[in-house]
């Protein structure tokens, strides 16, 4: 054997032995072109791929701050004031799954400390409350419903807890384990554990050393499949609470805390601790910023926001319901910038989805099943003249598209038989092979000549711009910049006809 040839046969062992690895850590004698490769060849984990593909998920803000009117409750309200006249959690998962929701996370405990659970940790829960005379259990109903809708189910529980008394002391964690014990084991299959970073005790504030590892392996033990988001390894928060991720958004992150030993005792050989850094920044994983990592992980982003200006519900903000054409805005904006929408609906005091929220819902709905039903690309008589290499994906069954050698521009040309008009491109990679697209555009033929239209950074699992809205003989769409090589799975070119409405952040 040459020692070329042994050379390029070690180089590509060490590539593919990174799929279904979610981190890197970057040697001292890396070149940047190694760093380049690593970045290509890490991959989500199986729970973070299942997670990503649901697109779109939901938030129920619901607790004792319902019946106060606060967004952040002391802890001292009475669990008296707790009884919701009219509570159906059916009707949240019904709308939930109608919208096109696909997990809906409840607010277990907010800050307030109030559990929506009759736990053994505290007397201050729902056991306490005149509702169903104290028998009642929120959580409980809620799995429930979301069994017979076929609903992914997720926990919020916030570490920070104005109300327990040990809060601030090594005790704190003990309850904190056994609230988490007691939501995970009781209530079948949990698919998200969220944890809040939000703290406002201030500098005289108590303050609570948490012991992370020990929830997270937790966890893992409960409820193996569960993301771990915000405060977890697993799913990053997006930095805003507008509902707009980035232009460019990689899911492919410096962490620079992979210390061996915590990487060793993480689960599986996969990431199990929180990568540290400040994730609110424009530019997260650009060649720039991996170049200066330590370590590379796989740490993709959520992005939260509430339909109302609160999270919790206030009567007062009926009439401030996001319309079905910001939420769109949004879905483009989230969803269509690589990350998972966590969309906030929180029940009012009835214990119902108010009807204004729920018009809005089905609105959205109506609006991305009227514009995503009618892909141009795959019209009836539409040519695709030139065409990347198309690779079939065995336990996929997927075909994907890439390029025959590295570094290659991908490109696709379509001819429609007759003049279209369009304003809305989504592509999409294979993430389960790794984000690597850094540049694309598109182009149009217009009278025999071709005009370039929009370009943009990052694909990752969804990409949708907005463009003029135009009218064309035929498109090209370009991959231009790539780690590595790219892996396309979907394509597709939509009009909107109210393209107009979305008014932006
Ligand atoms: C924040 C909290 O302080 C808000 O009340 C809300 O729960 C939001 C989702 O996260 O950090």
């Amino acid at each position: 054997m040459t020692k070329y040839f042994l050379l390029l046969l070690l180089a590509s062992a060490s590539y593919n032995s990174l799929q279904g690895q979610n981190y890197v850590s970057i040697d001292a004698t890396d070149r940047p072109e190694d760093i380049v490769r690593k970045a290509a060849s890490i991959t989500p984990t199986d729970r973070q791929l299942n997670w990503q593909k649901l697109e779109v998920t939901g938030f129920l803000h619901f607790g004792i701050n319902t019946f106060t009117g606060m967004e952040w409750g002391d802890g001292k309200a009475s669990p008296q004031l707790f009884n919701p006249t009219n509570l159906d959690t059916d009707q949240w998962v019904r709308i939930a799954k109608e919208s096109g929701i696909n997990l809906l996370i409840l607010t277990a405990k907010h800050h307030d400390g109030f559990c929506l659970w009759p736990t053994n940790t505290t007397e201050y829960s729902i056991k306490n409350s005149p509702y169903k005379a104290g028998k009642g259990d929120v959580l409980k109903d809620l799995a429930a419903s979301c069994k017979k809708y076929d609903m992914k189910i997720g926990v919020y529980l916030s570490p920070w807890d104005r109300n327990a008394s040990v809060y601030g002391s090594e005790a704190y964690n003990e309850m904190f384990r056994n609230q988490l014990a007691e939501v995970l084991t009781n209530y079948g299959r949990i698919d998200e554990v969220w944890f809040d970073g939000a703290n406002g005790e201030g500098p005289n504030g108590k303050k609570q050393e948490y012991d992370w590892a020990s929830y997270y392996s937790l966890i893992r033990k409960l409820q193996p499949e569960a993301v771990i988001a915000v405060m977890g390894p697993d799913v990053r928060w997006v930095g805003t609470e507008t509902g707009y991720g980035r232009d460019m958004e990689w899911s492919v992150v410096p962490a620079n805390n992979l210390e061996q030993n915590n990487i060793a005792a993480g689960s599986q050989q996969q990431m199990n601790i929180k990568p540290m850094g400040d994730m609110r920044e424009k530019d997260l994983g650009s060649r720039d910023k991996i170049m200066k990592a330590k370590g590379l992980v796989w740490y993709p982003a959520e992005t939260d926001v509430s339909i109302r200006p609160g999270w919790f519900y206030h009567a007062h903000e009926d009439a401030k319901v996001k319309s079905p054409e910001k939420l769109l805005d949004i879905y483009f904006n989230s969803v269509g910038k690589n990350g998972v929408l966590l969309l906030n609906i929180p029940p009012n005091k009835e214990g119902l989805i108010h009807s204004s929220d729920e018009k809005s819902l089905l609105g959205w709905k109506a609006l991305r099943d009227s514009i995503f039903s009618h892909n141009l690309l795959t019209a009836k008589g539409v040519k695709l003249v030139k065409s990347p290499v198309r690779k079939s994906v065995k336990e996929d069954k997927n075909l994907i598209w890439t390029t025959k050698k590295e570094e290659q521009e991908l490109q696709f040309e379509y001819v429609f038989p007759k003049i279209e008009k369009f304003n809305v491109l989504q592509l999409g990679e294979f993430i389960k092979w790794g984000q690597r697209v850094e540049k694309f555009d598109i182009e149009i033929k217009k009278n025999g000549a071709w005009e370039s239209i929009g370009d943009a950074t990052t694909v990752g699992y969804k990409r949708i711009i907005v463009l003029p809205t135009v009218e064309a003989e035929a498109v090209r769409i370009r991959v231009l910049e790539s780690r590595v090589k790219p892996f396309i799975d979907k394509i597709g070119l939509y009009y909107y006809k109210d393209a107009q409405k979305l008014a932006g952040e």
